[in-house]
Parts: C-alpha cells; sequence; structure tokens
C-alpha cells in the first residue's frame, strides 16, 4: 500500500469547460474520482490538489515529505517555466511521473521545454485523460517492481 498524490497545475480546474478539442470534455473532478478508483483497487490512497498558485504547489510538495510515496504531476504551464517547483520536488526527493494531456512534443515550440522530464521517472503525454490513467499503472509498477 502506497500514499500517492496527484497535483495539477494551473487551469487545469477548467478542464472540461474549455478548449475541448485540445484537452477532452473530462472535468477535474471527473479524472480525480476516475484515479482515486484506481488507486483503491491497486490497494493504494490518492489524495489530490490543483492549485493556480505556484507557492501553493510547493508547499503541498513540501508537506508530501513525510507522507506521500509518489506524485502524479500535471505541471501545467508551469512545466515550461518554474524552476522553484523544480527544486521543491528535487528536495523533498518523492518519485514523480510527468503528466501531459496533450502531445506537447506536437505543439508551440514554447512547450518544448520542460523543467521536469530529466528529473521525473518518465512522462505521459498525449492521452488525455488516459494519460492520468497510464501515469498511475506506471507508478502502481514502480512501486511495486523494481523497474516500471
Ligand atoms: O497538455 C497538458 O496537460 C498541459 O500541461 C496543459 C497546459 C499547457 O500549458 C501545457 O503546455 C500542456 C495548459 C492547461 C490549461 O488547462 C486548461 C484546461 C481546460 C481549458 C483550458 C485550459
Amino acid at each position: 500500500m502506497a500514499n500517492l498524490l496527484l497535483l495539477n497545475g494551473p487551469n487545469l480546474g477548467l478542464l472540461g469547460r474549455r478548449e475541448p478539442e485540445v484537452y477532452g470534455t473530462a472535468t477535474l473532478a471527473d479524472v480525480e474520482t476516475r484515479l482515486g478508483k484506481q488507486a483503491a483497487a491497486l490497494g493504494h490512497t490518492l489524495e489530490a490538489f490543483q492549485s493556480n498558485a505556484e507557492h501553493e504547489l510547493i508547499e503541498r510538495i513540501h508537506t508530501a515529505r513525510d507522507s506521500v510515496d509518489f506524485i502524479l504531476l500535471n505541471p501545467a504551464a508551469f512545466t515550461h517555466t518554474s524552476v522553484a517547483l523544480r527544486d521543491a520536488l528535487l528536495a523533498v526527493e518523492i518519485p514523480f511521473v510527468e503528466i501531459h494531456l496533450s502531445n506537447v512534443a506536437s505543439r508551440e515550440d514554447f512547450r518544448q521545454r520542460s523543467f521536469f522530464a530529466d528529473i521525473a521517472v518518465g512522462t505521459v503525454a498525449g492521452f488525455g485523460v488516459a494519460s492520468y490513467e497510464l501515469a498511475l499503472t506506471a507508478a502502481d509498477r514502480c512501486l511495486t517492481r523494481a523497474t516500471p
């Protein structure tokens, strides 16, 4: 049994309500419910947190230090900007998977840089809401086996 933390960055609270052609029609509440059930079926607990504020995400990562075994992270736009979030993850030394709904590699130049890809266990991108489910499957394999 492991404790998982699902972290979502800025604007993902609007999921399902804007740009469905890019990000799909499921809401963030749908994603959180679905992942909670998937985690429970695998014998894990999952807590979810979303914020538009960088410092709140950093605080939540700090709080996770002693209680969370694995983080599932969609940093949203902070993917391409946040050294501070990167440093927080390095400081707590909690393994994490980077998640993206869209295939960022096929999008604008400014989305080609990630401050997380090189320190993540791995990245799942381009599968819509299924990116989250695939990331949880990968996290479970990391937690229960030596390699994903
Ligand atoms: O594809 C992803 O998951 C992203 O992390 C989404 C970010 C974007 O900045 C990244 O480059 C890729 C944007 C999240 C915005 O969330 C919205 C959700 C619904 C409607 C509008 C925005």
